[in-house]
């Protein structure tokens, strides 16, 4: 049945190319629910999981089911015939979008962009010094074609008022404990609408499909280049404002703190942008290694700069001594990640190898990333010790 489904609104997206393409009446959420899923789960309900590594680069698109989920609380229930997003704050004139007017009554654009959550990589970081939250692998990234109307679009609509400088994002669900999961960016950020770069989204596609409820079904925030935790699933409310959001998930989560404490909460700034980062993918960390030829692959993002894009990948296969490019993949954009590969020759024995991308800004992965108490941003080289032969 989603096969199908799949197909035919892939068909219909291609035969209408840029123009908006109305998301056919009989789609019904179960429908979209459907959809399965190949990945490791952390955790059930709320979902948190990611893929296997070697499927994470078999395409420069990630296909929905081996693209991570990270959700806070449980899917919320969603009435598609009442669902709209209200817009309030400093605007002149507050409203609501419903559902039909965000899929037909507004401008439509597609933004290709890289999704990575700020705790990807967390593991590595729980080597130096253990941390709490998801222990994430470096599968909580994945690169999709978002659809929906600028934000933009639908912030000159409401029209702004004098002094407003951030734009919140609240979902209709519920985290135990802090009431719905929130985001918030700078207005800037919010408007900007660059000729070659994609600006941000209220999206209800992905991948030419309607979202699925665990990406965010029915709309969601996209905000390329910047951690995945502002790109809102489920958003019910957009408030524009002089100031960041008071929402925990602004205020006191995704701050880079060395401890805990509601102190240094209060002294950090959000975190926005992501850095760069790249991993190895191929040999995953359970492979058995025969000596000779191997192709090792992984992907490499650019920090969330705009216009920023991968230039160089690098490999080791003596643990970081000495280096050497590796073949960069075709397909390569600013707030995407690039997938890349490189032949290894390897000796029977224990071999360390580590990968290190560096994007157009000249920023390379650094040897260290420092500890920080909620295990954000680890974007170190990458390494993977392989036993290559019987050793
Ligand atoms: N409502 C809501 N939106 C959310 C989250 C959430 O828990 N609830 N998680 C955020 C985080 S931390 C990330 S990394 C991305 C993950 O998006 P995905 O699950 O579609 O991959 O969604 C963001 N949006
Ligand atoms: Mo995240």
């Amino acid at each position: 049945m989603f096969d199908t489904l799949d197909r035919r609104l892939f068909l219909s997206g291609a035969a209408a190319s840029a123009a908006a393409v109305a998301l056919p009446r009989f789609v019904a959420a179960r429908d979209v629910e459907a959809a399965k899923k190949e990945l490791r789960y952390h955790q059930r309900s709320p979902d948190n999981a990611e893929p296997a590594l070697p499927d994470l680069v078999q395409s420069w698109i990630t296909p929905r089911e081996h693209f991570y989920v990270r959700s806070h609380a449980p899917n919320p229930e969603i009435d598609e015939k009442t669902f709209a997003v209200s817009v309030e704050g400093m605007v002149r004139k507050p409203r609501k979008f419903s559902l039909g007017e965000l899929r037909e009554g507004l401008p439509q654009a597609t933004a290709t962009a890289t999704m990575t959550c700020a705790g990807n990589r967390r593991s590595e970081h729980s080597e130096t010094k253990p941390v709490s939250g998801v222990p994430w692998g470096p599968g909580a990234i994945g690169n999709a074609v978002w659809g929906g109307v600028p934000l933009a679009e639908i912030l000159k609509r409401v029209e702004l008022q004098d002094g407003a400088k951030h734009v919140w994002f609240e979902s209709v669900d519920h985290v135990e404990g802090h009431g719905p999961f929130g985001g918030s960016i700078p207005l800037e950020k919010a408007m900007a609408v660059h000729s070659k770069t994609p600006g941000c989204l209220v999206a209800w596609r992905m991948n030419e499909a309607p979202l699925s409820p665990d990406h965010g079904f029915p709309v969601r925030t996209v905000v390329p280049g910047y951690i995945g935790a502002r790109s809102v699933k489920w958003l019910g409310k957009i408030v524009v404002s002089d100031r960041p959001s008071p929402n925990h998930y602004v205020a006191d989560a995704y701050k880079i703190v060395t401890e805990a404490t509601p102190e240094q909460f209060a002294a950090a700034q959000p975190i926005y942008q992501y850095p760069i980062n790249g991993a190895l993918c191929i040999p995953p960390a359970d492979a058995k290694v025969e000596p000779g030829r191997l192709t090792v692959r992984g992907y490499a993002l650019p920090s969330g700069n705009p216009g920023c894009t991968i230039e160089r990948v690098e490999i080791s296969t003596d643990g970081g001594r000495t280096w050497r490019d590796a073949n960069l993949g075709d397909k390569s954009s600013p707030f995407c990640w690039r997938l890349w590969s490189a032949e290894a020759t390897l000796k029977p024995g224990e071999t360390t190898l580590v990968v290190r991308a560096t994007d157009t800004r000249g920023r390379t992965q650094p040897q260290q990333t420092p500890w920080n108490a909620k295990g954000y941003l680890y974007n170190a080289w990458h390494k993977r010790q392989v036993q290559v032969g019987n050793g």
